[in-house]
């Protein structure tokens, strides 16, 4: 460690206490992200216990001219939560600013800090009478601030939208450790520029958050689970169509997941016992929260579902008889991730399209690789509801799929992207940007949208210092 690198060490330890500056050993679950896809080198790990510290910590690094990596709970998928590998970046990490800083239940508001876990939070608002809808498999490790920093989307965004929607006022420090409170709790203000949309989905590279105020929802009387198996994505967007109709805004999930996906599952966590993977092309999984009974609930499941058997959109279908039924269910679905990985190496692709295009571009897209990668495999599966895909490619079997992934994900994801633009659609639904997906903006993004981000990210952040090399180029 040079002499200037120990100086702003000693400067950041008092700070935060030196027992929340770590080096060496300590740094490694800090520097490798969730996919395993980035490994990089810290010069150390800060980790503040409130606003203020933050606030110091930014400005004797921006003193210093030392850039910063915030960082939450390090589950993001694109590689934007990790230093890089020059060893003179300072993670910043929010995990220990974990307090409830406020409930309002008139205004059904909770303000949290930016460190809270998103399944605590789940928890701590259903404790207080409420539903915090936001839901992802993350969510026993993601951070409200990481979940807002990429405005995550997850499960539930039919009913409730993205993290975005779910925000009502933030507090930020800005990258001259300026602290802006802007934790209003209000659900008009039209005062000029929306500054807490500009921060939320800015991964870490406008400014630093540290707490947020967001919207609580009654919680329904009831929730009921449906899985069904469908024939065709055509039907998927079909039954969608009907759900929407017939569930109103009673309709809270709609997921859709093919026979690979499923099949995945089904090889490396058999105990999950995936039902039907094998009827039909594709399963569903609908989410319905009924605000007056599980019978009403039940009733409007039921005469659904009857329609669409008579209209051949589902070949077969169950309604979880109760919760455990309904969580076992969404653990399915949820273990699609964790079974890819199991399987090896694979390329991602969080996509976006209009929800009546979506056959027609995996029709495409499908054709367009099968062509030209003889044997890859398709894992699709994702929000359909939003019309989110997660379009994703495993190694053909039996091959080494690292060494695949290295080779082909270029070629691969240019085949998926430029059918992405073809239709439209956006290269990150929800995932983010990060560093993964850095060198592909330019060419799916206009270059005046482009040229605002800039001047956005010149004028907030003129030394390039908060998460440098993420979402825009050095
Ligand atoms: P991190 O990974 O630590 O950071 C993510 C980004 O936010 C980085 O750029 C970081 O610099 C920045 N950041 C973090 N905290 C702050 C802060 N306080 N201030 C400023 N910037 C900050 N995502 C979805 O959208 N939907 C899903 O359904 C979904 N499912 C997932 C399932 C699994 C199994 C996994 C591993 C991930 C999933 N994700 C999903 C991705 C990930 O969980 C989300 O992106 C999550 O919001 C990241 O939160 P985090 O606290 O882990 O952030
Ligand atoms: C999900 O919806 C996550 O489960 C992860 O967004 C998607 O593994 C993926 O590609
Ligand atoms: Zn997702």
């Amino acid at each position: 460690m040079s002499v200037l690198d120990s100086e702003i060490v000693a400067t950041l330890a008092a700070i935060v206490g030196a027992g929340n500056v770590l080096t060496g050993d300590d740094l490694q679950g800090y520097e490798q992200d969730w996919r395993r896809r980035a490994q990089g080198k810290a010069l150390c790990v800060v980790r503040p216990g409130s606003t203020e510290e933050v606030a110091r910590v930014v400005q004797a690094c921006a003193a210093a001219r030392v850039s910063l990596v915030p960082q939450g709970g390090n589950t993001g998928l694109v590689a934007g939560s990790v230093p890089d590998a020059s060893g003179t970046q300072v993670v910043l990490s929010l995990r220990r600013m974990a307090a409830v800083r406020a409930i309002d239940p008139q205004n059904m508001t909770i303000t949290v800090e930016a460190g809270f876990i998103l399944q605590r939070l789940q928890e701590t608002a259903d404790q207080a009478g409420f539903l915090f809808p936001l839901s992802l498999g993350a969510e026993g490790s993601c951070t409200i601030g990481g979940n807002l920093a990429t405005n995550a989307g997850g499960t539930q965004v039919v009913r409730y939208g993205n993290a975005r929607d779910l925000c009502l006022g933030l507090e930020v420090v800005t990258a001259q450790g300026e602290v802006w409170d802007g934790l209003s709790g209000l659900r008009k203000d039209n005062t000029g520029y929306d500054l807490r949309d500009l921060y939320v989905g800015s991964e870490g590279t406008l400014g630093v958050i540290t707490a947020a105020t967001l919207r609580l929802y009654p919680k329904p009387a009831a929730m009921l689970t449906a899985w069904a198996a469908v024939p065709s994505l055509e039907d998927a967007c079909s039954l969608l169509g009907m759900a929407h109709k017939h569930l109103g805004a009673s309709l809270t999930g709609f997921e859709v997941m093919n026979q690979f996906a499923l099949g995945l599952v089904d090889k490396h966590y058999p105990h999950l016992r995936v039902p039907m993977w094998q009827e039909t092309a594709w399963c569903v999984l609908i989410e319905l929260s009924d605000a007056e009974s599980e019978a009403h609930a039940r009733g409007l499941f039921e005469g659904m579902l009857e329609q669409a058997f008579e209209q051949g959109l589902v070949a077969d279908a169950i309604i979880a008889e109760n919760l455990r039924q309904a969580h076992d269910l969404w653990h399915i679905r949820e273990s699609i991730t964790l079974a890819q990985v199991e399987e090896g190496f694979n390329v991602k692709h969080d996509v976006s399209i209009p929800i009546s295009l979506i056959p027609e571009f995996v029709r495409e897209a499908d054709a367009a690789l099968a062509a030209a990668f003889e044997g890859i495999r398709f894992v699709n599966f994702g929000h359909l509801g939003d019309g989110n895909l997660h379009y994703n490619i495993q190694a053909p079997a039996g091959i080494d799929a690292k060494a695949f992934v290295a080779q082909h994900e270029e070629r691969i994801s240019a085949i998926v992207y430029d059918t992405v633009s073809k239709y439209r659609g956006s290269i990150s639904a929800e995932h983010g940007i990060g560093e993964l997906k850095l060198h592909k903006l330019p060419q799916h993004k206009s270059p005046t949208a482009l040229a605002l981000m800039r001047t956005i990210k010149g004028a907030l952040d003129p030394h390039n210092l908060l998460n440098p090399g993420r979402v825009l180029s050095a």
